[in-house]
């Protein structure tokens, strides 16, 4: 195992050096690319050294340097591992120029510079800048960049970098150049550079003072065609922004490109967003419902960053929440604003709880600001992300969206061309508001997630709700975190009586609710309003209470998801919880053909892995096997009901389609109804009614699912999206077997360099928790072992597939101690720091 050096965030220093102006001339060529660099810097007159540290990685072979003019011979070059220090530099104001080589086409890594389907691309998204040139690699030295690019004009006619393009013309021998120059200072790591053989499509966007901004999506010349729903995405988003935070688009050309190797979802470069292809790429015929939806909202996620993110970004990288927890909130809304705010809150919620949660409770936790990492791309996780998000949505649920909005605009004026910090986005929001905001300082130093106990008890003065926080965060001065409680009481005739924001900030507090009533439901933490689990010894009677009669949608889900819950937890006989289970339907059925896809939620149980970790029930298998049994009862029971709402969704939007498929999941229990799901799938018109077939046919075993997948394959094998989908299916099949995953290891289709196959084959298997809950003897090794190979190719993507292994609390304990001495056995072996960092730390 490689030593691990942990970087701290009580470390932080400011850089002797600010780098204003860069200037890089890249002579382009798949194996010996020459980068060509010159940097204008001066002195930080707030520090008293003078070193200068250049970072640079075994991947850049240096060829020359000189300060000022004067060159340095290459054997008097100080190296820190692979920094170069240059010391005691006595000018305020100094030149740097340097020239190295680099090779793009052996880049299997993805960072920095490198080939996907001949397309030159880069990814420098932390520390991948030094990966091309050797530089202060650190977010809080912005500069501005004129880039130069020259190229073989046949295999790569389009050059593109940040900002304006201020000049292209032809030279000899069959080249080409282009030059950007980009006028907004910014850190290294949203630098970008795209050169290759693309298509692209366009529009224009008007801002509000009438001018326009140039729109393209670029793609290969064959994939252009599917670029339209994302051009339009992009266009939804930028009006969206001026119109919710008065935030405009500040460059004149805005270009995003799809490549199809890519680590990451997509980066936000300064007006050269880089995309994983799938995330752009989108027609009916390939996409779902849900694919659409998610390239909305990551299109307005890197446009968003524009603001939150590159006009003020990160000091440095532990405050990496400051910008992604923020930016993902303002896409979570976005789509919340332009779609449906109770269903997206819902679906946040699903995927917050399956992540987020297992990964504050694994041994990977840590707070969403760090305060140390050895590997920051290992960094990049949900609770930095998602969790940061929930935290940001605190401020507006304390503050109302006009007072976030105040806080936010004031923070932008405020830090607007720098580089800021967690701390700083809270005194903005505070200042902005004139309100006490102390409180939530705790949630970016605390990891872990809160549980919240509530107790109700029925006094004189009415009712008397005890609120009591418990922390499982580490350290020994642990202070409460501000936790706002939307509640409802829902009194006995079914109505609402009583609604109110509680601001739990102390251990524990309680208040008497002037309610005369007795029989009242407690509808707790409404829309989700804090991200904690809430323990409250609800009774069935009043989740039935809250799961019809609630008119907040999360609330009347999640009390419906509770419900089922409990009762394949609860030791009931089998007939009971039947009768109980089954007894809501009739109700339901009658009525969700008036918000089909609020019912679809509804009617999808909630995970055995959901139900595990939220009840005392711990044997997977035999929850899965409930879940299962339940859901073929119900379908049984109503099956005419069943399918005459499956008939009439057949023609409709995406709501019929929601509904439809999720009483196709019903259905699809039904030995009869196998020839209705392999129906479905043949005669889909699109996308979303074929996979929904697809998954119904091999998520329950089907005789025809066989035949399904081989039809499947040979339809969509020009799309590499839909060609994921058919691994990842396989993959998370309960009933996946060793032969099946060394099939499709050994498939043809497979890839191990490509960061989107080997995930939907690796990361699938990571999350199908039921096979690894059954069989942890065969799978863990398998997925071990094919980490390691991934690892000799990319590290980044390896480390994260590795995460499945600090979460292992939902196995049994022998099998946890097998797995762990597994993962120790493999420390020994040649890892890479990204892998090494994720494997030890899980031990
Ligand atoms: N900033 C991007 C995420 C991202 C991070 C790293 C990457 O490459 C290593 C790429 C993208 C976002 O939040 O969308
Ligand atoms: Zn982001």
């Amino acid at each position: 195992m490689p030593a691990l050096k942990e970087i701290f965030r009580k470390d932080y220093q400011a850089p002797d050096f600010w780098v204003t102006d860069v200037s890089l001339k890249f002579v382009l060529s798949p194996n010996a690319t020459l980068v060509t660099t010159e940097l204008k810097l001066s002195k930080n007159t707030e520090t008293t050294s003078r070193t200068l540290v250049l970072n640079g990685t075994e991947h850049s072979q240096l060829l020359s340097l000189r300060i000022n003019d004067t060159a340095v011979a290459l054997d008097d070059i100080q190296y820190v591992e692979h920094d170069i220090h240059l010391k005691d530099l006595q000018d305020d104001e100094l030149a740097v120029t340097l020239s190295n080589q680099l090779d793009p086409a052996n880049n299997s890594a993805l960072e920095g510079l490198y080939l996907s389907n001949k397309i030159f691309c880069s990814d420098c998204e932390p520390e991948g800048f030094r990966n091309i040139t050797y530089y202060p690699d650190r977010p809080d030295i912005m500069a501005k960049y004129t880039v130069i690019i020259i190229a073989d004009k046949a295999t790569c006619p389009i050059l593109l970098s940040n900002g304006n393009l201020v000049e292209a013309k032809d030279l000899d021998n069959g080249l080409h150049q282009a030059v950007w120059h980009d006028p907004f200072p910014k850190p290294s790591y949203l630098f970008a550079l795209v050169a290759g053989d693309l298509g692209y499509i366009e529009d224009k966007h008007i801002r509000p003072d009438g001018s326009p901004v140039q729109l393209r999506i670029y793609a290969a010349h064959n994939e252009v065609d599917k670029c339209h729903y994302a051009l339009g995405a992009l266009k939804r988003a930028m009006k969206w922004d001026e119109d919710r935070f008065d935030l405009v688009c500040d460059v004149d050309q805005y270009n995003i490109v799809a490549i199809h190797d890519f680590n990451g979802g997509a980066m936000e470069n300064k007006g050269l967003n880089i995309f994983n292809a799938k995330y752009v790429l989108a027609n009916s015929e390939i996409a779902t419902d849900a694919d659409f939806e998610t390239i909305e909202s990551i299109i307005g996620h890197e446009y968003f960053h524009n603001w939150t993110g590159n006009r003020v970004t990160c000091r440095d990288w532990f405050q990496l929440s400051l910008q992604e927890g923020l930016t993902v909130f303002r896409d979570q809304e976005f789509t919340s604003d332009l779609r449906h705010r109770g269903l997206k809150r819902i679906d946040d919620v699903k995927m917050l709880r399956a992540y987020q949660f297992p990964e504050d409770a694994g041994r990977l936790k840590h707070p969403i600001r760090p305060e140390s990492y050895v590997e920051m791309r290992n960094f990049y996780t949900t609770t930095v992300y998602e969790k940061g998000a929930e935290v940001v949505r605190l401020y507006q649920t304390l503050l109302g969206e006009e007072g976030f909005k105040k806080g936010l605009t004031h923070y932008l004026n405020k830090f607007d061309g720098t580089a800021a910090t967690c701390d700083d986005f809270l005194i903005s929001m505070a200042e902005a508001n004139h309100e006490d905001l102390s409180g939530f300082e705790h949630w970016y130093s605390q990891a872990g997630t809160p549980r919240v106990q509530v107790a109700k008890e029925i006094t004189e003065n009415g009712i008397k709700l005890t609120f009591k926080q418990l922390l499982c965060s580490e350290g020994s001065n642990l202070q409460p975190q501000w936790i706002p409680i939307r509640f409802a009481l829902i009194g006995s005739e079914d109505k609402i009586i009583y609604e109110d924001t509680f601001i739990l900030k102390s251990w524990e507090e309680s208040i008497t609710l002037p309610c005369k009533e007795t029989n009242v439901a407690l509808s707790l933490f409404r829309d989700f309003s804090a991200p904690v689990i809430v323990d409250y010894p609800y009774t069935e009677e009043e989740l039935m209470k809250i799961a019809f009669f609630e008119t907040d949608y999360f609330a009347r889900w999640e009390a419906a998801q509770r419900y089922i819950s409990e009762l394949i937890a609860s030791e009931q006989t089998w007939e009971e919880k039947q009768a109980k289970f089954i007894a809501p339907f009739n109700n339901l059925l009658q009525e969700c053909r008036q918000e089909p896809s609020f019912y679809a939620l509804f009617f999808t149980l909630p995970d055995p892995i959901s139900i595990q970790s939220t009840t005392a029930e711990k044997d997977l298998a035999k929850i899965w096997e409930q879940r299962g049994n339940l859901i073929q009862y119900a379908a049984k029971t109503y099956e005419a009901q069943w399918l005459e709402i499956y008939q009439s969704q057949m023609i409709g939007n995406a709501s019929a389609r929601d509904l439809k498929n999720s009483v196709l999941n019903y259905l699809a229990t039904l030995p009869n109804h196998e020839v209705t799901v392999a129906k479905q799938y043949e005669a889909a018109t699109n996308m979303t009614d074929r996979m929904a077939a697809l998954r119904a046919s091999v998520l329950n075993n089907h005789s025809t699912a066989k035949t399904l997948l081989t039809n499947f394959l040979e339809k969509y094998k020009a799309y590499p999206s839909v060609v994921d989908k058919w691994f990842a299916l396989q993959v998370s099949s309960p009933y996946i077997t060793l032969e099946v995953l060394n099939h499709l290891r050994h498939h043809g289709e497979f890839n191990s360099h490509n960061p989107n196959r080997v995930r939907s084959l690796l990361g699938a298997l990571g999350q199908n928790k039921v096979a690894l809950y059954q069989q942890p003897q065969l799978f863990y090794p398998w997925l071990l072992d094919n980490i390691m190979m991934i690892d000799k190719i990319n590290p980044q993507v390896a480390a994260r597939l590795a995460t499945p292994f600090s979460q292992l609390d939902f196995l049994k304990q022998s099998d946890q101690d097998a797995i762990r001495n597994l993962v120790k056995a493999q420390l020994a072996n040649q890892l890479s720091t990204n892998l090494a960092e994720q494997l030890s730390k899980s031990l």
